[in-house]
């Protein structure tokens, strides 16, 4: 019809989304929506103006009837026309709920209960929100939502705009955008800022080196928008199912999943940090870490032995590099077999955790899921236990699934089995008698499979041929993992699949919790929205080029924004051979990462060998400079500390310094500018007269050593950076750094600084006699513009230099930090 023609291209809505076919006119009529070939596009659809796009009339659902409830409304939605998908739901319950800086809203099938992501969420209120800054508006044919905010009246959602889908196998949802101002929806290699032309997001957990446009190991379908006044917004998508998120520049967004329901928050903000904040009410806010998850790790793939790991510690110390963790890599277990370790070459293990522990030190090591299936009976306790209590993922037979990973012959065990826990915690605590580890590194768990579903494929069915397959990396659900009609306990693998990392990063840790009675340290490849609960993630298999180290720049903002704040790039490059400059401009950026490891791959081609990348295989000029920047990360554990509380209590984001990210994001020569922030850092970087950012801060400095144990003990210096009218804050939590919950049990103390009118003050809010160990040694306030005749302390006549950089220095205080002080100068 001539109407089609009246659609602006960036307005055109896909209507023939599949992938790798080229749509001719004849097939998009007959899903009766409009034609027009774009001439300047080879193909249609997910990275270009679709071809095929839906009338302004086509068939949608109804909204026939709305009531009010305590906390809302509910209504119903009927369908009379089908779409061109198999099994649409025709009558469907809508369910809003005015939660206080939130709308909820669930549209679910009223007849037959369908598949919910098995997550705690917030219980709901009695009442409706009294005063929401939101307002709901319902159009009743075709039926769609808009949500504007009440202050501005922008819209934050409008799902009017393109026809709502309800199918078994396909649910689809548009919305406009306020904006072209979109962060989140991990898990991509790409700009912190979403690119709106034409760019199709996929989510369906997956192992493979990121790279763009592709589902990558992670899946995180929220989204924080910055509307055009500044204020903010965020979404949430609760669902686990394959699915796409289509970017067009309308702006507009397609949410397409292949199962599920539709479940979904919208936050309110109205400042980007509330809008996380507000998330991380609904999914769960990060766990504190164990302080030592903040110090220094180095890894590798390829040690080869327990020995030359040692040595790697051994010639660590030997220069006084700082290094909390030492890791290893599968080489350390006995044919890759979890819960197992080589005891001809890792014979010394033991020795070297306890070597370990006695210089404060921790031990991390890894664990795939894959369990081997093919010893001997009776020799594998994790197998043979394992099949007895049926905790392994069975394929849709009901026969163990059979998979292929790094101990070759694998089944996968199923995390939402709750005696898969008890099976997994079992396993760790034998294990931990024999290595006395310290924290659990998680990989392959998307799960990775090296068939594609099991040794015998996967069957031809409705699981694992949807009638619509999101733009998935190989094609296919199955590709590289299990297949997705295996069978778990609470459903299928075609719906839990992308929750496999969460489910074994809880398991993990509630055993972590109950073998060392400390909090839990965890690192997974694959994650989910609530992970930052149990465990925090690294970016996976980069390389060692630039525009890698560049990339982790995103990668670790983002995460944050999805509540996963500890966070981390494997520092020097994973993949390929890194270089001593591009070592070291890593380890520079790495310092500031809020989970700072370096680590490296075994020879991935015949003959190749990625270069030695630990700190002490460099030049001395190279040793140095990484040394420095290591010990300028250990004199911000106090800050970076403190950083982790407020996201652990108050959903905040951790970034060391978010003006250095920002700086390198923009600008493209990046290692010049990484340089220059740490250098000026430790020269002028605080000083006042800079940004705004860079004003009204009190950093804690901690003297720095070769650990956090020792390093924390240490005397306070603080360092006052004065607003141009003389004001500063900063705040200090402290604890034992290790207890569980010391926030909740009241363990803690904090600390909260202030300086107005030439005065700082501190003053202890909530006290503990962790904090009466640590002393306060000097101040220095930058930003002092006329040099002090006289300086106090609590009201004594104290010692200070001034400098003409307007630098004021008071030394040798020698306060306890757990007793409130001034310090005055005039
Ligand atoms: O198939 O354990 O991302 O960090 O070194 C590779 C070996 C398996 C992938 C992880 C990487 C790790 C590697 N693992």
């Amino acid at each position: 019809p001539e109407s089609c023609s009246q659609i602006p291209e960036a307005w055109r809505f896909d209507c023939y989304p599949e992938r790798g076919v080229v749509v001719t006119a004849e097939m998009c009529h007959a899903r009766n929506c409009c034609f027009i070939q774009n001439s300047q596009a080879k193909t249609s659809g997910w990275n270009g103006v679709p071809w095929c796009f839906y009338t302004p009339e086509y068939p949608s659902y109804e909204l026939v009837s709305i009531t009010d409830t305590e906390i809302g409304k509910v209504g119903k939605l009927l369908r009379n026309k089908k779409t061109y998908y198999p099994k649409d739901i025709d009558a469907l319950q809508l369910e809003v709920l005015y939660e206080d800086n939130r709308l909820h809203v669930k549209i679910t099938d009223p007849a037959e209960k369908r598949y919910e992501v098995p997550i705690d969420v917030p219980v709901v209120p009695k009442t409706a929100s009294s005063n929401p800054s939101y307002t709901v508006d319902f159009i009743k044919e075709p039926f769609g939502l808009i949500v504007k905010r009440t202050q501005t009246g922008t819209v934050l959602l409008n799902t009017s705009i393109a026809p709502l889908f309800y199918a078994d196998q396909f649910l689809q949802m548009s919305t406009s955008l306020p904006s072209r101002f979109i962060y989140g929806l991990g898990e991509h290699r790409s700009n912190f800022l979403h690119d709106l032309q034409w760019n199709t997001l996929t989510m369906w957990a997956r192992d493979v080196p990121p790279m763009e446009l592709t589902n990558l190991y992670g899946v995180h379908p929220f989204y924080l928008s910055m509307e055009s006044d500044g204020m903010a917004h965020g979404f949430f998508m609760l669902n686990s199912n394959a699915m796409d998120v289509a970017l067009q520049p309308a702006p507009a967004l397609t949410w397409r999943m292949i199962g599920g329901i539709l479940d979904f928050y919208v936050f309110l903000g109205p400042d980007p940090s509330s809008v996380i904040a507000q998330y991380l009410d609904v999914v769960g806010k990060p766990a504190m870490p164990i302080y030592w998850a903040l110090g220094y790790h180095l890894c590798r793939w390829g040690y080869k032995s327990s020995d030359k790991t040692w040595n790697v510690v051994k010639e660590m110390r030997n220069y006084g590099i700082p290094q909390d963790v030492q890791w290893n890599d599968i080489d350390y277990m006995d044919s890759a077999l979890d819960f197992t370790y080589d005891t001809m070459n890792f014979s010394t293990l033991p020795d070297l955790v306890k070597d370990l522990h006695k210089h404060d030190q921790h031990y991390v090591m890894i664990l795939d899921p894959g369990i081997s299936n093919s010893l001997p009976s009776g020799s594998y306790w994790p197998f043979d236990e394992g099949k007895k209590r049926g905790i392994f993922i069975n394929d849709s037979n009901g026969d163990i699934l059979t998979g292929k990973v790094w101990p070759g012959l694998t089944a996968f065990p199923d995390f939402s089995n709750p005696d898969t826990h008890e099976w997994w915690y079992q396993n760790l605590k034998s294990f931990h008698e024999k290595v006395p580890f310290d924290g659990v590194w998680i990989d392959m768990n998307e799960p990775s499979n090296f068939f594609d579903g099991s040794l015998n494929g996967c069957p031809e069915n409705e699981l694992e041929n949807p009638p619509y397959t999101p733009g998935i990396l190989g094609g296919t659900l199955k590709a590289k993992t299990v297949c997705a009609s295996a069978r778990q306990k609470i459903s299928t693998h075609y719906n839990i699949h992308s929750l496999y990392g969460l489910m074994e990063a809880k398991a993990t840790e509630s055993a972590l919790r109950k073998i060392t009675d400390k909090r839990p340290f965890v690192i997974s490849r694959s994650t989910f929205p609530s992970q930052g609960k149990y465990s925090g993630h690294w970016l996976g298999d980069n390389r060692s080029q630039w525009k890698d180290l560049a990339t982790s720049i995103p990668g670790m903002l983002t995460f944050n924004i999805l509540g996963i704040p500890l966070i981390g790039a494997d520092i020097c490059g994973f993949g390929g051979s890194t270089t001593e400059e591009l070592c070291v401009r890593w380890t520079q950026l790495g310092a500031f990462y809020p989970f700072s490891r370096n680590h490296n791959s075994i020879d991935e081609q015949e003959n190749f060998l990625p270069s030695d990348q630990e700190p002490t295989a460099f030049s001395p000029a190279a040793r140095i400079a990484m040394k420095e920047v290591i010990l300028l990360r250990y004199s911000l554990f106090p800050h970076l500390y403190t950083l982790f509380h407020h996201a652990h209590i108050s959903g905040h984001t951790v970034h060391l310094m978010p003006e250095l990210y920002i700086y390198i994001y923009i600008y493209i020569y990046i290692y010049i500018y990484i340089y220059t922030c740490v250098r000026t850092y430790n020269n002028s970087f605080v000083s006042s007269g800079g940004e705004e950012h860079f004003q009204q801060i009190i950093y804690t400095h901690i003297l720095p050593n070769t650990t956090l144990w020792v390093s924390s003990g240490q005397p306070l210096n603080l360092i006052v950076s004065l607003s141009e009218d003389g004001l500063a804050k900063g705040d200090l939590y402290w604890d034992d750094g290790e207890t569980l919950d010391t926030y909740e049990k009241d363990q803690y103390a904090y600390i909260y600084f202030t300086v107005e009118q030439n005065t700082m003050t501190s003053e202890v809010l909530h006290n503990h006699e962790e904090a009466a160990y640590i002393t306060v040694e000097t101040v220095s306030f930058y930003g002092v513009k006329v040099e002090p005749e006289n300086v106090t302390v609590n009201s004594q006549e104290a010692a200070f230099t001034y400098h003409d950089n307007q630098v004021l220095t008071v030394t040798d205080l020698g306060l306890n930090l757990s007793r409130n002080f001034t310090i005055n100068w005039m």
